[in-house]
């Protein structure tokens, strides 16, 4: 059997290591990475003559002037790692815009601490097909990007959610109804006895259409379910007292309840879980508090990659409070922050690629803010650190992507808690 992979990052290199182990050699790898030695896609578009074509999340094909369904008997790693599984296992899935990987992390956490071994894997880093290498594992808790969902055709989810659905990765969707449709997909691999969490929205119900399927609402006000009666949320069978849970946010305490839920399908929870909660930990990159100098409060919130994760940050915010935004443009519509920025900022920094095109959209609708912009992220950092003062709040929360000047977020988040080490140092001498 020839089989060529496309895109030689962490997800071909895990299905390439999948292939071997299942005695397949045959195989070809494409990549436009210059400094690997591969074909580029290019020429994989202009000659395919392949039995089966691994592709990587990545890889958008318009780019190439195709469509994916012009390929044949296409697969993904998530779909050979599925194929080679013991499935007696069990496989959780969480997908939604934002909050995926932090929902995740806790779910592997709670199931770890209640007894059973459960690992993070997908799209928050460590590849499907390389996490099904480890024997010892009851329970994969994978984490879905949409590009990951519509390469797949071959699985099968033990539980499930969809957190939120906003507007993001417009540069690789038509619009956002594609977007959304290609988040709902995930529902189309479940197993027959399957519980899927939502949250509980209008927008979101009305296009859960499959009512056979075993739905549970998780209500953002917690008024409905899970139920907040004073500090202790309530699940109707467990329940905690919310100031045992150090991650900052209601956003956070909705994605610990999606956890709960999830985790509750694989092992036993009840009466009062408020010390397992106390245990849990955040992930770095997400609204992460990287620095604390002279009254001043640095927070690293890189991952915040589009609008709607910006909102959350901001609404947790009070002045004096410095935003820091820009990056690479995913073709977004930046006004809807207006509104929480006169309320909740005081000065706005633009930086990168970005910048300018943000301001315009910002600034006519910005009230007595300070908005500059810098042409790199490390020259917005440098002045916020000389202008902060006493109480202050300066936080990067990009809203874009981190393209133009760093590898990807996680570089991007390294480099802003460096600059403000080092700036921060320089004040003190
Ligand atoms: N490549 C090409 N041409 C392209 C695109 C990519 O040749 O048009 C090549 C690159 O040169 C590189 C390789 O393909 O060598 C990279 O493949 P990839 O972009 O699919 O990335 P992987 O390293 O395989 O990582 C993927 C996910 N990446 C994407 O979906 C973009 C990782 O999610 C995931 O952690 C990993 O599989 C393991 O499951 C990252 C991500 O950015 C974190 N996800 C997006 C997001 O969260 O917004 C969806
Ligand atoms: P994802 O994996 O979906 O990108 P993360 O858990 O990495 O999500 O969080 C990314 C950013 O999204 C955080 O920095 C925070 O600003 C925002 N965020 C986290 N949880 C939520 C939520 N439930 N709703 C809206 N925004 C959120």
């Amino acid at each position: 059997m020839k089989v060529a992979i496309l895109g030689y990052g962490k997800s071909g290199q895990a299905a390439e290591k999948l292939l071997i182990k299942k005695g397949i050699t045959d195989i070809t790898v494409f990549d436009d990475n210059e400094e690997l030695d591969f074909l580029s896609i290019s020429v994989f578009v202009s000659h395919h003559n392949y039995d089966v074509t691994v592709v990587s999340p990545g890889i958008d094909f318009s780019k190439y002037g195709i469509s994916i369904d012009m390929i044949k008997n296409c697969t993904s790693e998530l779909d050979l790692a599925y194929g080679s599984m013991d499935k007696s296992k069990k496989i959780i899935t969480v997908t939604g815009t934002n909050g995926k990987s932090t929902t995740t992390s806790l779910v592997t956490q709670i199931i770890n601490l209640l007894g059973l071994k459960a690992v993070a894997c997908g799209n928050i880093g460590l590849p499907f097909g390389e996490a099904i290498l480890d024997e010892t594992v009851d329970v994969f808790v994978v984490e879905l990007s949409s590009f990951q969902i519509d390469l797949l055709s071959n699985f099968n989810i033990n539980s499930g959610a969809i957190l939120n659905l906003s507007a993001d990765h417009l540069d690789r969707y038509g619009s956002v109804d594609e977007y959304y449709l290609s988040k709902f997909s995930m529902l189309n691999f479940l197993s027959q006895v399957a519980k899927v969490i939502v949250l509980d929205d209008e927008n979101i119900k009305s296009k859960l259409v499959d009512k056979s399927i075993d739905y549970v609402y998780v209500d953002k006000k917690f008024e409905k379910y899970p139920i907040l009666k004073g500090d202790i949320l309530d699940f109707n069978g467990y329940k905690f007292d919310v100031k045992s849970f150090k991650l900052f946010g209601n956003h956070n305490l909705l994605n610990l309840s999606f956890a709960l839920l999830l985790a509750s399908t694989v092992v036993d929870i009840k009466g009062d879980i408020t010390e397992v909660v106390s245990k849990l930990t955040g992930l770095k990159h997400r609204s992460e508090v990287v620095h604390e100098f002279k009254g001043v409060t640095y927070i690293n919130d890189s991952k915040a990659t589009n609008v709607d994760s910006v909102m959350v940050a901001i609404e947790s915010l009070k002045k004096p409070s410095t935003l820091l935004i820009g990056g690479r443009d995913k073709l977004s519509d930046y006004k809807p922050l207006a509104t929480l920025i006169n309320k909740n900022v005081s000065k706005v920094f633009y930086f990168g690629e970005a910048g300018d095109l943000i301001s315009d959209q910002l600034s006519p609708l910005l009230k007595d803010i300070d908005g500059r912009s810098f042409l790199t992220l490390a020259d917005a950092v440098k002045y916020a650190v000389k202008d902060a003062v006493d109480s202050e709040s300066v936080i990067l929360s990009p809203a874009c992507s981190s393209f133009d000047e760093f590898k990807n977020y996680t570089v991007r988040g390294d480099k802003f808690r460096e600059y403000v080490l080092k700036y921060t140092e320089e004040l003190d001498d």
